[in-house]
This record gives C-alpha cells, sequence and structure tokens, in this order.
C-alpha cells in the first residue's frame, strides 16, 4: 500500500489577554476547514492551534486585574479553547499553550541551535517597543502625536523608549538567504501581494534584531549554561522567539527523531493574518535557517475582518463574540459565510445583511430548496428509493459533467487556501443545476414520462451529492445531513483528534455514483431561510 500523504496544518497562537473576537474565529474556522478538506482527501493530517502566553503585554494586562500572568493565560485559554470546541467546533489535534513544559524545553533547544551557529550576540537595544504589538520599530516607523505621545504609524499603537541589555539575532545575514529562498520558492508566501510586500521589505535591507528582554521576567528563560558568562542579567526570550517555536513543539522538537516530527515537519501551511507577516516570512525562516531545521512550505496571510468597514476595536465597542453570530444566524451558516464571501487574502467587511443574503440565496434557495424538492420527489414518486436512471440526455451529461470537475477544481483552490474560489465554483454548478431542474420540469414529466422523470430526479440528486461531499468541510454538519438524506453511507471517523468526524464521507466516493434502489426517508429542511 502506498504511504499516506500527509498535511501539517497551524494557526497563529493568540494572545489570551482579552476574549476571542470574530477576528481570530474567522481564522480558525478557515484553518479548519483546510483540515478537513484534507482529512477527507485521504492525508494523514495534524492540525495545531493554541495561545501565545507570554510577553508584557499578558504581563501588564495581569497587573492591571491584580492576577498573576499565568493565571490571567489560564483563564482566556480556556475560553479560547472552549470557542473552538463548544462553538466553532475547530478540529484541532492539539491546543497548545506556550506555557506548556515541552514548550519551554523546544524554545530553548532553538534558542542553543542559534546560538552554535553564531547567530546570537549581547549588545544593549535602545528603541522604541510597542507592547500592544510586541514589536520593536524604528524611530522613522513612529510619530508624535497631537497628544505629545509616540505611535507607530503602521498599526497606531503607543510606544515607549526601552533601553536594555539583550541578546541579538545576526538577521542581517541572512538578507541574501531569505530572497533567494524567496525565488526558489514563490509559492511560500500568500496571496501574491502580500508576499511581495515582505520581498520588498526584506529587499530594503534587515537589522539585527533584539531576541531577549531584562526589564520583565513573564518568559521563557534563556538558557543559561551558554550565556552565563556574558551576563549577570537574567534574560527571558523576546515573546516572538518562544511563540513561533510552537509549531516545532506541537510536532515533538526538540525530539527531531520523533514520529510526528519526521512525519510532519516541515509544516504545509501556517495560516496567519496580515499584522504578523514579517515574524512568520522573515523572523521565522531566519531562525529556522539558523537552527539548521527545514523551512515550512507556506504561510498563508489572510487579511482582517471589519464591522460593517469599521475596524473591530473594545473602545468602539463594536466587537462581535463568536458565540453571538453562532446563536443568530447557525454554524454552518456563518462557516459558510466567512469563506464564500471574501478572498481569504483580502479584507472583508461584514453585515447582519450580507449574512442573510448568503444564507438566504445560497443556502436555503440554491442548495436547500433543490435538495428538498428532488428528494421529496424521489420518495413520493419513486417508491422511496434512488430510481435507476434512463438513457442520459445531453443535458443530463453536461450537468454531470460540470460536477464532475468540481473535485479537482476544490483541489487546485485549497492548495492556496483559495476557498473562496472552490465555493464559487461550486454553487456555480448548483446553479446550473437548479436552471437544469427548471428546463427538465421533473412535475411535469410525472404526468407525461415517468421513465425520463426518474433520471431527471437520478441526475439532480447525483449533483447534490457531489456539492454535499465538497461541503463537509465548510459545512460539516449541514453536508452531514444533506448525504445522511441521500442514503449516502459514512466512510468512518476522517481522523480528527477534537471533533469526531464520525459520518464524515471520504473524497474517495467523489467518482462513484448513487447507487438506485437505496431506500430514502422522506426529508427534513437542512438550510432554513432567515426569517
Ligand atoms: O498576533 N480579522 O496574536 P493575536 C482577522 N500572538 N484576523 C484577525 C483579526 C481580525 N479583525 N484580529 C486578529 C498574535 N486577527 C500573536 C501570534 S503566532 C506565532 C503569534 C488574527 O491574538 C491575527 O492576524 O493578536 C493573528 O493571525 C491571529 O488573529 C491572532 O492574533
Amino acid at each position: 500500500m502506498a504511504e499516506q500523504p500527509t498535511y501539517y496544518i497551524t494557526t497563529a497562537i493568540s494572545y489570551p489577554n482579552g476574549e476571542p473576537h470574530i477576528g481570530h474565529a474567522y481564522e480558525y474556522i478557515a484553518s479548519d476547514a483546510m483540515a478537513r478538506f484534507k482529512r477527507l482527501d485521504g492525508y494523514e493530517t495534524y492540525f495545531l492551534t493554541g495561545t501565545d502566553e507570554h510577553g508584557q503585554k499578558m504581563q501588564q494586562s495581569a497587573e492591571k486585574e491584580g492576577i498573576t500572568p499565568y493565571e490571567l493565560a489560564t483563564r482566556n485559554a480556556a475560553a479560547f479553547k472552549k470557542v473552538d470546541d463548544e462553538v466553532l467546533g475547530i478540529s484541532y489535534d492539539r491546543f497548545i499553550r506556550t506555557t506548556d513544559e515541552d514548550h519551554y524545553e523546544a524554545s530553548k533547544a532553538i534558542w542553543r541551535k542559534m546560538v552554535e551557529a553564531g547567530d546570537i550576540y549581547l549588545d544593549k537595544y535602545a528603541g522604541w517597543y510597542s507592547i500592544r504589538d510586541e514589536r520593536f520599530y524604528n524611530e522613522d516607523e513612529t510619530e508624535v502625536r497631537e497628544d505629545g505621545e509616540r505611535y507607530s504609524i503602521e498599526t497606531g499603537t503607543p510606544v515607549t523608549w526601552t533601553e536594555e541589555e539583550s541578546y541579538f539575532f545576526r538577521l542581517s545575514a541572512y538578507q541574501e538567504k531569505l530572497l533567494s529562498f524567496y525565488r526558489d520558492n514563490p509559492s511560500f508566501g500568500g496571496p501574491t501581494s502580500r508576499f511581495n510586500e515582505v520581498i520588498r521589505f526584506v529587499e530594503n535591507g534587515l537589522e539585527d534584531l533584539s531576541i531577549s528582554r531584562t526589564t520583565f521576567d513573564w518568559g521563557v528563560p534563556v538558557p543559561k549554561d551558554l550565556t552565563e558568562s556574558e551576563t549577570s542579567l537574567d534574560h527571558v526570550m523576546y515573546v516572538w522567539v518562544d511563540a513561533l517555536t510552537n509549531y516545532l513543539t506541537g510536532v515533538g522538537f526538540p525530539d527531531t527523531e520523533s514520529e510526528s516530527f519526521k512525519k510532519f515537519w516541515p509544516a504545509d501551511v501556517h495560516v496567519i493574518g496580515k499584522d504578523i507577516s514579517r515574524f512568520h516570512c522573515i523572523f521565522w525562516p531566519a531562525f529556522l535557517m539558523s537552527a539548521g531545521l527545514p523551512l515550512p512550505k507556506r504561510v498563508m496571510i489572510h487579511g482582517f475582518l471589519h464591522n460593517a468597514g469599521e475596524k473591530m476595536s473594545k473602545s468602539v465597542g463594536n466587537v462581535v463574540a463568536p458565540e453571538a453570530w453562532v446563536q443568530t444566524y447557525g454554524l454552518d451558516v456563518v462557516r459558510f459565510f466567512l469563506l464564500r464571501e471574501f478572498p481569504f487574502g483580502q479584507d472583508g467587511s461584514y453585515t447582519h445583511d450580507a449574512v442573510v443574503g448568503r444564507k438566504n440565496s445560497d443556502l436555503a434557495n440554491n442548495l436547500g430548496n433543490l435538495a428538498q424538492r428532488s428528494l421529496s420527489m424521489i420518495v413520493k414518486n419513486c417508491d422511496g428509493a434512488i430510481p435507476e436512471p434512463g438513457e442520459l440526455t445531453e443535458a443530463d451529461q453536461a450537468i454531470l459533467a460540470q460536477a464532475e470537475k468540481l473535485l479537482e477544481i476544490s483541489r487546485e483552490a485549497y492548495q492556496i487556501q483559495d476557498f473562496h474560489h472552490a465555493l464559487e465554483r461550486t454553487w456555480y454548478v448548483l446553479g446550473e443545476a437548479n436552471a437544469y431542474f427548471a428546463d427538465q420540469a421533473p412535475w411535469q414529466l410525472k404526468k407525461t414520462d415517468e421513465a425520463r422523470m426518474r433520471t431527471v430526479l437520478y441526475v439532480t440528486a447525483e449533483v447534490v451529492r457531489k456539492v454535499a461531499l465538497l461541503s463537509q468541510p465548510v459545512m460539516p454538519e449541514s453536508a452531514g445531513k444533506l448525504l445522511d438524506a441521500l442514503g449516502v453511507e459514512a466512510s468512518g471517523d476522517a481522523g480528527a483528534t477534537n471533533a469526531s468526524n464520525t459520518g464524515a464521507r471520504s473524497f474517495a466516493a467523489f467518482g462513484q455514483q448513487l447507487t438506485p434502489g437505496t431506500p430514502l426517508e422522506k426529508p427534513q429542511p437542512i438550510f432554513p431561510r432567515h426569517e
């Protein structure tokens, strides 16, 4: 038997200094659809998500609440995990916390490798730091505003002057290596427009990076054994060094001989938002090159979700909790909306009307009605079982051929996380199937030509089956119900550790067809309209 292909996918790990919002949910849902797609397509998939718990921001937020950073992280990590588990149905394999013991070991191990490579040295850092962004800025990346305070121009967050002893990473030595890596791997960053921004930044030159802090202690301690002789201060790692390393910890690093590491590293894709592309496309590959480890195959940079065109922010009071959306529209509708409405790499603005539009037209009308009408007719007029089709006309063959192409189209689209395109094409074929159904008018054929009616119902149900199969990654529950209604047997558990995928139908069934004679029950509506 051929060895099963593998797929390793990660989300960014969120700062648990607050609760998850719909922007976080967007990234989880997209990554979850990606992981489910690969599982259904026969890949042994490993899906990592979690929380990024160290750093000055966490320490400061905890101080405000009068609790320890670990208490704050524990409380909010639970809130993130709960949203994954109970609200969004995210099928992750591990929820990593950067305070997990094995993560400390992994972070120290990569640090040691970078020391061994001669890429870490002790010096003094003096510059602007944004605690909210957990990021250093050059003076020319900041501006003084009317209030007399200094802010980051890019993100608008306040920066403070920071001067302390620090370890540095020789990032400047990696400019050429990175550029040549990008040239050799043009699909490393996606979408191209966002990746090009990163490349331009690197072309303009890289400075060495401060990678430790001494003015607070909430972080992974820099391993003493290598550095004691040089400093008397206690250093903790810059939060981004340990945060990025989570992707290695998740698959067993530093044990590079472990089964999981050998199987899953390098990662197939890191899914992240546009604000952290430089960390993932510049710092991370440079750290890995220094440590002598293989680089991830791809970083997919998604856009930001805005509430009716406005940036979500606590002060504006327009932050949407994922629970609220799921309660109002239903989980699968939210998942479908987010992936169908905007191309993943672009920013998206959502409104109530837009969600309801998708729910009523794409789901209730195009898919729900077609399924309901064709299946009801089958149950009523074909002895309650999938009918035997007669000879196929040109129209039958044309619509079946369109549906047949959808697996390959979806594979290509998912390969570059273009969920929007996969769904657009799938719903285009559904539109064609609706037109076919209206043209063929099986309710009239019932009076004139029952054999032809059976063929039309068979062909329609077969197109619905193919669409339902491909809808599973995006709408696991509704697509599962639809496949139940079509009498399609489940292919067993598709292998997620968290959300069980029992009831999923593997894409191996895509090229098959509905079996005539399969008994069907009276169909229940699966995609209700939003009233
Ligand atoms: O950046 N729309 O954590 P985070 C879409 N800990 N995506 C959004 C968003 C929005 N409105 N707001 C945030 C961090 N995100 C680091 C990551 S990874 C080694 C460390 C995305 O909690 C954001 O771009 O600020 C990021 O990918 C993720 O949510 C977590 O953001």
